[in-house]
């Protein structure tokens, strides 16, 4: 054994001996529980972050630790290789986005080896290979047969310099991001998703999810967003075009429709083309609200704006005849693009209402009472007793629902409804870099799927795009076909899917990876999942888990899983934070320094109370901690530090620092001190095995000394399984170890027993830290004299008679002041506990002279002597 620890040389031994024994490799063994890891798979962006180190840290020690448990642990790695960062990569640098998101990979391997992970890459999975994206294509044309996947018009992003769509992200400030041009939104066919269908399903799912943190069931209720409310027809007759109808609404407060005093409908509402008809201030109107970003977020912070059209609908109780309003804040694809507008109990009427001097009448009395329209300064929105509501008065809401839901229906002009704001997932990107939507476009058959023995499509993967529309759509020999059906030439679809789409099923893959006869092996499938512990980040939170989860569901479906959710237990690590610097701009920006290059002073606290930069000593502004990124400036590179320390140290710093789900401040210090306490434990190993390895350990002939020392051990192994097992608190279990590690480094060393009790205690130590720190752990157990490898021995047991204690020191006190110690039994009764106080030295010297009044026993803890 070297006597310095050399990280290096350790962590690649351990790693070859794994990759040799191929110690990860997993099959489904039936004679053992499962236990199913994963990590969210990374994107090939480049280059690890500390993200991912922290995610694949923490599934890893998940993984070793259950495995130490005896169970048959699957955790697999994989690429999410498909998406737009290859497209501009390529565009930049002029090479085709399969090329670089291959070297990526490459690299990014060679760095998630480095860290040593205990993963079966035999299992590995790359999205954009025909061999993963051929069953995702084979189920869509199984989901569009049955009716699952559908073609509608959606709504995009439409740059008309580039002749492209653009993603949301690529809309900055309502222009296309490279172009500048001023986004159109445009209507093209597109694939749906029918999510809708299963919204229930997903839903009420999460109320048996107790292994999901409640923030993310939460952040998915409502996102399914599901409301119970009315659907309210006003009815509407345009004599100079003779057209009468209904205008329908969605509400989910019918109870206020006594205070309905207009109705608007979005720009896109055919009542809204209709009114525009020789109305040029409209028509305009209307135009600019087309234009702008699609995305929904915008739509909410947006100034609100309208314009009144000549049109009138009847109240459909009172038949008043309330103005139609064409106004930005309505969305076209929620409930019917239309609303009652009531501005004295909903802001965003209210709002508008003040703004175009509407009127505002309350219907719902308000905690102070108030039944007085203006000067009303907000709207009050909460449920509450019915005024000036006619027959409804009195009523509260669920009285007011139900009666005005039977006004409505005798005269057939409204029934309830529910609602969800979840929509259909449209599924077609225009892009290059994604998985070929398998249809072809026949001009007789129509849209036909590509049947299973023409899959896959392929994507080609020379192309270089530039950004002017899908090079698919340029490529004859891409599209160009025959239509399956008929034969007659046809045209293959250009679009390509969603990435999220890939993501949503790679962790059944995972169970059967190289199976050629379908999407999962259906024993392997059942076998492995559903995914015992998944971990990620808590961005995933909604889209991806919930696409997920509906996939599952559409699997199962089909057949190809048994079970009805993908993931038993989530954990959604939290970020990594480090100190951010900077400099103001004069343009107002602001320029980032990383922290390397940053002086920094503290006060006594450890606050940092001044920075300077280094290279000019000049100060620069504190930012404070915040995520690690590039744009901040504030990343470190995990290479470096895995370089500088080795992957152990990282590990360490990482379980140590914080709790998985807290976020994690970066500290170099702390880096340093995990370093340092790996060289100690490795320096008291060392000078233990230089002596020669003891013989066994004899528990029942312990001295008084040696019996706390052990104590110390066990209750370590106590504490550390409660810790990792049941909260995933890997940093007190650290902690633990520490402590074990000081009473171990000043346990004497005179006896064999001594000895032999130092090794129980350094194998603890490897053992407990095995999921940890896995190659400074394989090493210690070999050279603690062990022939088989740390990853199959067994987590520590814990001796409970260890725990036992003999004797207890109490503290004794005259009259609440501290005057020495007692050791008893443990199982000395009160009268005894109080017989040796009173007769103890300083007792008596301090009671002497004094009656003592009363005498209180705390067993196992303290003796209060009260005299006067
Ligand atoms: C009248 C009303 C009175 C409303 C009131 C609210 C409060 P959730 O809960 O999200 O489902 N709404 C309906 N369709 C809309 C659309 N296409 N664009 C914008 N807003 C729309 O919201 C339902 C409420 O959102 C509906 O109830 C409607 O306003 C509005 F005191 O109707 B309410
Ligand atoms: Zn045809």
């Amino acid at each position: 054994m070297h006597e310095q620890y050399q990280p290096r040389e350790i962590e690649a031994a351990a790693q070859s001996f794994w990759d040799n024994q191929k110690s990860f490799e997993v099959s489904e063994d039936l004679g053992k529980e499962t236990f199913y890891c994963l990590s969210m798979f990374p994107y090939p962006s480049g280059k690890l972050h500390m993200g991912h180190v922290r995610n694949y840290t923490i599934g890893d020690v998940i993984s070793r630790y259950q495995r130490m448990l005896g169970k048959n642990v699957l955790q697999p790695m994989g690429w999410d290789a498909f998406g737009m960062p290859a497209e501009n990569a390529a565009m930049k640098n002029n090479v085709a986005p399969a090329k670089w998101t291959y070297e990526n990979i490459a690299y990014m391997k060679t760095q998630l080896r480095s860290l040593g992970l205990a993963v079966d890459w035999s299992r590995e999975i790359t999205t954009c290979k025909p061999d993963y994206y051929r069953w995702e294509q084979w189920l869509f044309t199984r989901l569009f047969e049955k009716g699952v996947i559908y073609r509608k018009n959606g709504t995009v992003n439409w740059d008309p310099v580039d002749q492209t769509v653009l993603a949301n992200e690529q809309v900055i400030d309502g222009r296309g991001w490279r172009s500048g041009a001023v986004i159109e939104k445009r209507e093209i066919p597109m694939y749906y998703f029918k999510i809708t269908a299963y919204a229930d399903e997903l839903l009420e799912g999460l109320d048996d999810m107790p292994g999901w943190p409640e923030q993310v069931k939460t952040m998915q209720r409502n996102w399914i967003g599901k409301s119970r409310g009315m659907e309210v027809q006003f009815p509407y007759n345009v004599d100079s075009i003779g057209e009468a109808g209904t205008l329908k609404v969605f509400t989910t407060r019918p109870d206020t429709l006594m205070g309905a005093t207009y109705v608007a409908v979005a720009a896109e509402h055919p009542l809204a083309t209709l009114a525009a008809q020789g109305n040029p201030e409209l028509q305009a109107f209307i135009a600019e609200c087309k234009g702008g970003s699609v995305a929904e977020a915008d739509m909410a912070t947006q100034e609100k704006k309208g314009l009144p059209t000549s049109l009138f609908v009847e109240h459909p109780l009172t038949g008043e005849k309330l103005p139609v309003w064409v106004a930005n804040y309505v969305l076209m694809h929620y409930g019917d693009g239309a609303v009652m507008a009531v501005p004295a109990h909903d802001e965003r009427d209210f709002e508008f209402a003040t703004k175009y001097d509407l009127p505002i009448m309350p219907v719902v009395r308000t905690s102070a009472g108030d039944e007085t329209p203006a000067p009303w300064l907000a709207a009050y929105n909460e449920h509450g007793t019915l005024i000036n509501s006619g027959e409804f008065d009195g009523l509260d809401f669920q009285g007011a629902f139900d009666a005005i839901e039977a006004a409505l229906t005798a005269k057939g002009l409204g029934q309830s409804r529910t609602q969800f704001r979840l929509r259909d997932w449209g599924i077609s990107r225009q892009r290059y870099w994604g998985c070929p939507i398998p249809i072809v476009h026949c001009d007789t058959c129509g849209d036909v799927p590509v049947p299973e023995d023409q899959l896959p499509v392929v994507l080609p993967e020379d192309v270089v795009p530039d950004g002017a529309g899908s090079p698919l759509a340029r490529m004859p020999a891409f599209y160009e076909c025959s239509c399956p059906k008929c034969g007659a030439p046809a045209k293959r679809e250009t679009d390509t899917m969603d990435t999220f789409v890939e993501s949503s099923w790679y962790y059944a893959r995972y169970a059967s990876p190289h199976y050629e006869g379908g999407l999962v092996e259906k024993a392997a499938a059942d076998h492995w999942l559903p995914v015992d512990q998944y971990i990620g980040g808590i961005e995933h939170a909604i889209l991806h888990l919930l696409y997920a989860r509906f996939f599952h569901k559409l699997m199962r479906d089909e057949g190809l899983v048994s079970s009805n959710e993908p993931f038993k237990n989530l954990l959604t690590q939290g970020m990594v934070i480090a100190e951010t610097y900077f400099r103001t701009l004069d343009n107002g920006g602001k320029d980032f320094f990383n922290p390397d290059d940053v002086e920094i002073e503290r006060d006594a606290k450890a606050k940092i109370i001044g920075a300077t930069l280094k290279t000019d000593g000049l100060p620069v502004e504190i930012g404070g901690t915040q995520k690690m990124s590039k744009s901040l400036n504030n990343g470190v590179d995990p290479q470096y530090m895995i370089e500088q320390y080795g992957a152990d140290t990282c590990r360490l710093f990482m379980m140590f620092a914080s709790p998985p789900d807290a976020s994690l401040e970066w500290s170099d210090s702390g880096v340093e001190g995990s370093h340092r306490f790996l060289k100690r434990v490795w320096r008291l190993a060392h000078t233990h095995v230089g002596q020669g390895l003891p013989g066994a350990l004899d528990i029942s002939t312990l001295n008084d000394e040696q019996k706390v020392i052990r104590r110390a051990i066990h209750q370590a192994i106590k504490q550390a399984s409660q810790d990792v097992g049941l909260h995933h608190k890997f940093n007190t279990a650290v902690a633990q170890v520490m402590t074990v590690m000081n009473v171990l480094e000043k346990a004497p060393q005179t006896t064999g027993q001594d000895r032999a009790l130092l090794q129980e205690g350094l194998e603890t130590v490897a053992l407990v830290l095995a999921p940890i720190t896995p190659h400074i752990s394989h090493e210690l157990w070999n050279q603690l004299g062990h022939a088989g490898a740390v990853i199959d021995a067994p987590w520590p047991t814990l001796d409970e008679s260890a725990l036992v204690q003999d004797t207890l020191q109490l503290v004794i006190q005259v009259n609440g002041k501290l005057r020495g110690h007692i050791e008893m039994p443990a199982g000395a009764s009160r009268e005894d506990i109080e017989a040796v106080a009173r007769i103890n030295e300083n007792v008596l010297r301090f009671t002497e002279g004094l009656t003592i009044r009363k005498v209180i026993v705390v067993p196992g803890k303290l003796v209060n002597i009260v005299a006067s």
